[in-house]
């Protein structure tokens, strides 16, 4: 539809599929991502598929100072921002007593702060212009809390925090907040969040499709919503969680 729509973490998993969604509905796109060769093929494969415009650039959204600068590239290359999907984020599973501190940074530089910084980016042109939607990814994590995910879950749950005081801050702007909060999905999310592979062994066949949660946030660009909820199995409860 002609809208220039942001994605960052667009090299694979749900990125790469709301990608390929949104250039199907014509829609210009601006993907960021650490991995410059994933993009590049995402790029060439959606370019032969449809006419949308679509830039690559590699970016670590935990690295603040490289977001801005990002940022403003793509607005001198793409145009104004219609719309920003903040997806990049990763987890890592373990028992609250085993968590390095390292890693426990990295989960907020890049889930929280991160996101922030992508947000930031974008706000005061959004604000100017009295236009725009921001669509984060957040997880059923930021809404309930389950064994081995305590750090993770912190990061989820300070997204949704941030984002339902953002979508105050712009109800009167004409800018559309959306946090979307899936249950377990088939991606390599799992290869550096469950390192003993148990986590997925039990729980596959349940976990929902990259494609379905990328067909229900581009639905949210066409209609914005304040929450899209996808829990999948999770609505059964906890029990699974027994066998983790
Ligand atoms: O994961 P995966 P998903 N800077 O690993 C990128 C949330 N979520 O698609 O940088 C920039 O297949 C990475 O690209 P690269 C989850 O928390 C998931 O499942 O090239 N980009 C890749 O494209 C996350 O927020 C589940 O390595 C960075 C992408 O992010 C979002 O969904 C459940 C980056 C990750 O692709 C997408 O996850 C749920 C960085 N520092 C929420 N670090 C689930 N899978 O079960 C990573 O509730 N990326």
């Amino acid at each position: 539809s002609g809208k220039n729509v942001v994605i960052t973490g667009a090299s694979g998993g749900i990125g790469a599929e709301i990608a390929k969604l949104a250039a199907a509905r014509g829609a210009n796109l601006a993907l960021l991502a650490r991995s410059r060769d994933k993009l590049e093929k995402l790029k060439a494969k959606l370019e032969s598929s449809y006419s949308s415009k679509i830039l690559i650039y590699k970016l670590d959204v935990s690295e603040t100072d490289n977001v801005s600068a990002t940022f403003a590239r793509v607005y001198h290359e793409l145009g104004e921002i219609d719309l920003l999907v903040n997806n990049a984020g990763f987890g890592i599973f373990r028992h609250a007593h085993e968590a390095d501190i390292e890693e426990i940074k990295a989960m907020f530089d890049v889930n929280v702060i991160g996101l922030i910084a992508c947000t930031s980016a974008v706000l005061p042109k959004m604000r100017a212009r009295r236009s725009g939607h921001i669509i984060n990814i957040a997880s059923q994590a930021g809404k309930i809390a389950t064994p081995k995910s305590s750090v993770y879950s912190a990061t989820k749950h300070a997204v949704l925090g941030y984002t339902n005081s953002l979508r105050m801050e712009l109800s009167d702007y004409n800018v559309y907040v959306t946090s979307v909060n899936p249950g377990p999905i088939a991606t390599n999310f799992f290869n550096i969040a469950d390192e003993s592979g148990s986590y997925v062994k039990n729980v596959k066949r349940w976990m929902l499709k990259p494609e379905y949660v990328a067909e229900k946030v581009v639905g949210s660009m066409l209609k914005p919503v304040r929450e899209v909820n996808l829990p999948g199995w999770m609505n059964a409860g906890s029990i699974f969680y027994a066998l983790f």
